[in-house]
């Protein structure tokens, strides 16, 4: 019924996540189904906010990103994205998609996960599909697996399941924003462009590294001990777990073959201060994805002094302060 006509205009916010227990590596690359769970806070700075309207007479999917036409590989990603709504939908009207990134690339945060989850939710919603939070998760993970946790506001968990099918495989929100207020603190060391991606990279370890089950299998323990911290809101118990688990996710790299590591003298220099830190008696630990910045997780108390030390460290250019975000949202504001 919706291909007589043009859908409704929806505009959708979402935000960029932080895993304490990291995704790495998929048993399904086309369906984004990933071999572990993991455990992420979203975070309140940094978004991607995405406008769908579905239009009659359309050829072909319009993509507008910051304000420009996107180039033709950015189109065909958002396109295939689409195509699966289409399906879901019956629908075979094309789009037009706007979409604005606060992610700036120098944060070392992957604009995917927000970029897709926004897509997500503002291309079912102008379509028509009913779906659920559940359901959504599992859409958005079909762009970036990531994404799949932005949907969700504070502590989130990304279930892998077993499924081959991955209609067991989604996330759910573990503890909302306002249930705990610790602090990210976004260290930036660099804005050069990973020799790795984080697609390839984890395809690499899956496929070589000899460390990659025993990964898998720590994971999924450091993950309940992770939910027994957030249970407890249980500081140092939380960052052991996340700093362990970031640590165990890089040894993979350096076991596959090609071996490679995301860091660089800059990223060993913040872990040695934290370290540092935490033996003066404050409470501060790190966490790192597939690239060399540094993230560190701290109490409120503890913010201003662990950002006057970091910005102390050679290497650093700035550090960004962050709060546990919300899910995606509507909005009637206009991009
Ligand atoms: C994570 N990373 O859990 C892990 C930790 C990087 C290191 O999710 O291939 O952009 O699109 O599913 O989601 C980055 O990988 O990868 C990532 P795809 P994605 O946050």
């Amino acid at each position: 019924m919706l291909d007589q006509r043009s859908s409704n205009i929806i505009t959708v916010k979402a935000h960029t996540n932080i895993a304490l227990i990291k995704y790495w590596g998929k048993r399904n690359e086309s369906l984004f189904l990933p071999m572990n769970s993991s455990l992420s806070l979203t975070l309140d700075q940094f978004y991607t906010m995405t406008t769908v309207q579905f239009c009659k007479g359309l050829n072909e999917d319009v993509f507008i990103f910051n304000k420009a036409i996107a180039g033709e590989a950015e189109t065909k990603k958002v396109s295939k994205f689409l195509n699966r709504i289409r399906k879901m939908a019956g629908s075979e009207l094309h789009a037009i998609v706007k979409s604005i990134n606060k992610v700036p690339t120098a944060a070392g945060f992957a604009s995917s996960a927000s970029g897709y989850a926004a897509l997500a939710a503002a291309a079912a919603k102008a379509i028509g599909l009913d779906v659920n939070q559940t359901v959504l998760s599992q859409i958005a993970r079909q762009g970036s697996g990531s994404a799949s946790r932005s949907i969700f506001g504070g502590f989130v968990e990304w279930k892998k399941g077993l499924k081959d099918d991955g209609s067991d495989c989604y996330s759910l929100q573990i503890a909302g924003e306002q249930y705990w207020d610790i602090r990210i603190l976004s260290v930036l060391l660099t804005t050069e462009e990973k020799l790795v991606s984080s697609r390839e990279g984890m395809k690499r370890t899956v496929e070589t590294s000899p460390f990659y089950q025993e990964w898998v299998l720590e994971a999924e323990k450091d993950l309940q001990e992770a939910k027994t911290a957030i249970k407890e809101r249980n500081f140092e118990r939380l960052g052991r777990v996340a700093e362990a688990n970031a640590l165990k996710m890089h040894a993979t790299t350096l076991g596959a073959n090609p071996p490679f590591l995301y860091w660089q003298p800059g990223t060993l220099a913040v872990v040695n201060q934290v370290q540092r830190l935490r033996n003066t008696g404050i409470p501060a630990y790190f966490t790192i994805d597939a690239g060399p910045n540094v993230k560190v997780l701290c109490l409120p108390e503890n913010e201003q002094v662990i950002k006057e030390k970091l910005l102390s460290v050679p290497g650093v250019r700035d550090i960004l302060v962050c709060h546990p975000g919300p899910g995606v949202t509507y909005t009637s504001d206009s991009i």
